[in-house]
């Protein structure tokens, strides 16, 4: 059985995979995401529909972006679970279709003849039969042309990551109806053969558009529920007690379970990109949020295993898991693993009493590192940091930020934030932040050179300090001297960069590799228009970004 999947960073081969994923996702699993993804289009293309008949509904507009999110890498690698999605797929179609046809009876208007393969999909008798269908499905369909193929998988792995976004928004109740129908819109033209390179650069664009929307309505969701960010030191060290370790992304699971485990004896430690939840006064409220435990994703066998507690995942980066730690294990969210125990909804007692079984941490003090320099924080010293500029104590700000991985190559990071001036502040964000944030890189007048804004989706707060930054040197982004040196790994980076590409910023260095999705051909587009490059030697790219 044959698969292909170039979305990640650590395609094989800096080509695809097509024998089994580097992220341990089993043909049959690529297949039925492939699926997946063939059958949320049919669903959008009657979405759309609607739409335009002034029909909608939240359950279709949630399914769709829960299907996308499902399909990130290292999210779902559970055939059985995905069998379930692809059957309410053809339910949700069919509801999509009812509205639609709702909507043109309630006008009095006659319905258009649909006819896409995507539209009028119906699955498989078993998983077996699914597999089979999803193999006709995958990338290779998209288009015959090799270069609109390419941009027709930004566009899609750019929707991906915001839906993952947008789900983490639409779980703290923020919505907003232009995402919600721009993921329809899009889905359904990566069906339309009609349409040409520049109309998908065109809807690539406008992704990173809406997901600037979409990170604002998190950032909102995170802002109005728990604070703004402060300043904040995180102890690495362990405090006496039972334990339960948190991965992902998702706030409010980790406030549910320091809710549930408030008095019993039970600390909370975060992992990854849980690390800044630690700034947010509406968390750190909680005592028994102990510590940060580990590195990023990728380190995560090694670590868990000498982990004395239960674990649990509420979004990706999720591992094969050794079985040394499988049994306490859990998944909560979309994020599931074959054979691990997933917790629906919001009651985490099963976690709870694992982590209970368990011998927990002793009193262990360690290092602390400072996070929660959220948009709020930086601004809120603005004039100091503007005086430190025009006075020439700060030359430069380099935003060091984006995902963690396995390569070797990954170094350059480390190297990058060791080699920057002592008159320069990082800023970082997101899980690529531990190849450097244990260091000690000291401060410039009282600011740090080293701020952790926060997880991928506070590259919103990133944008908000660039441009509050551009405004008080009355500038534009891409005069101020700040460098965008960016690391990616999977499609939560795609959308990021499409972002900043919308917002027009220029000269982004992006590595550790070059996605293995995009042609020559629209590589040179990306060149000639944003000068955006892959990352060279530290010093070569210190350099041109420093002029000197
Ligand atoms: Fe990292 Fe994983 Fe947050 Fe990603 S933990 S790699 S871009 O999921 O989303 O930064
Ligand atoms: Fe390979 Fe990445 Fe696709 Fe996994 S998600 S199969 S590692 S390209």
């Amino acid at each position: 059985m044959g698969m292909f999947c170039n979305q990640c960073e650590q395609a094989a081969n800096g080509v695809g995979c097509n024998i089994s994923g580097v992220c341990g996702k089993k043909p049959d699993v690529a297949a039925l995401q492939d699926l997946l993804l063939f059958a949320l289009k049919g669903v959008a293309i009657y979405a759309v529909k609607a739409r335009e008949k002034g029909a909608k509904d939240d359950s279709i507009d949630r399914f769709i972006v829960e299907g996308l999110f499902t399909t990130v890498t290292n999210v779902d690698f559970d055939p059985a679970n995905l069998e379930k999605i692809l059957r309410k797929a053809a339910l949700i179609r069919d509801q999509a279709k009812a509205l639609y046809e709702g909507a043109c009876k309630a006008k009095g208007l006659s319905t258009d003849t649909i006819s896409s393969a995507q539209a009028l999909w119906n699955p498989a008798a078993d998983l077996a039969g699914l597999v089979v269908q999803g193999e006709q499905h995958g990338i290779s369909s998209y288009h015959v042309n090799e270069d609109i193929r390419s941009v027709i998988e930004i566009l899609t792995f750019g929707l991906k990551g915001m839906a993952a976004y947008m789900d983490h928004a639409l779980i703290l109740g923020k919505s907003n109806e232009e995402v919600l129908a721009f993921f329809h819109r899009a889905l359904a033209a990566t069906t339309d053969q009609n349409l040409g390179l520049m109309d998908f650069v065109g809807l690539s664009m406008e992704c990173g558009k809406q997901n600037i929307t979409a990170m604002g309505l998190l950032n909102e969701g995170h802002v109005e529920k728990y604070g703004h960010p402060v300043p904040t030191a995180v102890q690495l060290g362990t405090k006496a007690g039972k334990a339960i370790l948190v991965s992902g992304h998702d706030l409010k699971m980790l406030e549910e379970l320091l809710k549930q485990t408030e008095g019993k004896g039970v600390n909370i430690y975060t992992h990854g990109e849980m690390l800044p939840a630690h700034g947010y006064p509406g968390l750190k409220k909680f005592g028994h949020l102990a510590g940060n435990f580990g590195g990023a994703w990728q380190d995560q066998a090694k670590e868990f295993a000498n982990f004395p507690g239960a674990i649990i995942f509420n979004t990706n980066c999720i591992q094969r898991p050794s079985d040394s730690y499988k049994d306490r294990l859990f998944t909560w969210g979309l994020v599931q693993w074959p054979d691990v125990t997933h917790i629906e909804g919001w009651d985490f007692a099963s976690v709870i009493a694992k982590a209970q079984e368990m011998p927990g941490f002793p009193e262990n003090p360690g290092q602390e590192i400072l996070t929660g320099f959220g948009h709020n924080a930086v601004l809120g010293v603005a004039d100091k940091v503007i005086e430190a500029v025009k006075g020439g104590a700060i030359k430069h700000f380099f935003l060091i930020g984006g995902c963690d991985g396995a390569k070797s190559g990954r170094n350059y990071y480390t190297e990058f934030a060791e080699k920057v001036p002592a008159d320069c502040v990082i800023l970082t964000l997101a899980c690529g932040k531990y190849r450097f944030n244990k260091l000690e890189f000291g401060d410039i007048g009282g600011i740090p050179r080293l701020l952790d804004i926060g997880q991928c989706n506070d590259a919103y707060s990133a944008v908000q300090i660039a441009i509050a930054l551009a405004g008080a040197f009355n500038c534009g982004v891409n005069d101020l001297p700040l460098s965008f040196i960016l690391s990616w790994y999977e499609q939560k980076a795609v959308v990021i960069l499409l972002s900043l590409l919308h917002l027009g910023i220029r000269n982004i260095k992006l590595g550790p590799t070059l996605p293995a999705f995009i042609t020559p051909t629209v590589l040179n587009f990306l060149v000639e228009n944003f000068n955006i490059g892959p990352i060279t030697t530290v010093d070569a790219d210190l350099k041109a970004a420093l002029g000197a």
